[in-house]
């Protein structure tokens, strides 16, 4: 039988088999040779023993959370409590990039917040970059039409610190989901981590997946990368006079030209340089 390993608990996965879900254990042999069957793979169940014995390759795997073969990112990051963070956000964007996983970003709590400069800074900040932003309250339903049909026909993932609100937003979508939700906590600055587990939720000829919260996500990219991976850094690979521009200190730089004509955000060059300095360099001085 062939299924999707919808979620694990305690060494047990549970698949959806055409809408029928069986829970059963992994191989041994999967653990000899390093592999991890994750939430998302799609998995043949050797029906008489009830054991995985199959993975299929995956178009796409995430370290954290850990998850195989989804197709889409969705940046959860809330409006208030927690604030929202371009650091953070730009992080996320860069995690989809390497990962060659379509990211959109969804900012909650719109009924907490009434600086609608703020918002609008944000909309524009990520436009300018080709970046999807939504914005909803998971408590009155305001903008909760558009994302619903985010769903429909894909693996959804969605993404972002403890307390955000990504379970509620699930139960915005489908009350029938009944996602635990937890307590903002005014002394962490964030959520309490309710949700604990990855979980697959079948949704509209897709599935949504739920996750725990986390915010300190390291990319472990070398400066070089980060260059090539950073959001909307890719289309000035060619354009910049030095083919292993970091666009930082080097002259005839098109990521700084394009600043200057206020065509690329300075707010996402100023997370960049951030990141840019808390990583190391793959090759050393005489070899770039
Ligand atoms: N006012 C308001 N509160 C919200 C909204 N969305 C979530 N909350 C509240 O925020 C808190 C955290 O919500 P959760 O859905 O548990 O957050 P989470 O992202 O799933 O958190 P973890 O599971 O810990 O990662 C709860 O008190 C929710 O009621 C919203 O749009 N507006
Ligand atoms: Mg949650
Ligand atoms: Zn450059």
């Amino acid at each position: 039988m062939r299924g999707r390993i919808v979620s694990l608990s305690c060494g047990i996965y549970s698949i959806n088999v055409d809408g029928v879900i069986y829970n059963a254990p992994a191989r041994g042999l999967f653990r000899n040779r390093g592999i991890k069957p994750l939430v998302g793979d799609e998995v043949e169940i050797d029906s008489n023993n009830l054991i995985i014995n199959t993975v299929y390759n995956r178009t796409s795997e995430l370290k954290r959370p850990p998850i195989a073969n989804i197709d889409q990112m969705l940046i959860i990051e809330s409006l208030k409590e927690p604030e929202f963070s371009y650091l953070l956000a730009f992080k996320y964007l860069t995690y989809a990039n390497m990962n060659n996983i379509k990211a959109k970003i969804i900012l909650t709590k719109v009924d907490k917040q009434d600086d609608l400069k703020l918002i609008s800074e944000i909309k524009e900040t990520f436009k300018a970059i080709d970046i999807e932003v939504y914005v909803v309250s998971n408590k009155t339903k305001e903008g909760l039409k558009e994302v619903r049909e985010l769903f429909s026909n894909h693996i959804s993932c969605l993404i972002g610190q403890s307390g955000v609100g990504k379970s509620s937003l699930i139960n915005a979508i489908d009350k029938d989901f009944e996602r635990k939700v937890g307590e903002y906590s005014k002394a962490l600055g964030r959520g309490k981590h309710q949700t604990k587990e990855v979980i697959l939720l079948p949704y509209e000829g897709g599935y949504i997946a739920d996750t725990p919260g986390f915010s300190s996500l390291e990319l472990n990219l070398y400066k070089e990368e980060l260059a090539e991976f950073y959001p909307g850094f890719s289309e000035f690979f060619t354009k910049c006079y030095y083919s292993n521009c970091l666009h930082i200190t080097e002259n005839k730089c098109a990521v700084k030209e394009r600043i200057e004509q206020g065509l690329y955000p300075k707010i996402a060059y100023d997370c960049y340089l951030k990141l840019s300095e808390e990583s190391i360099y793959k090759l050393r001085r005489f070899e770039r």
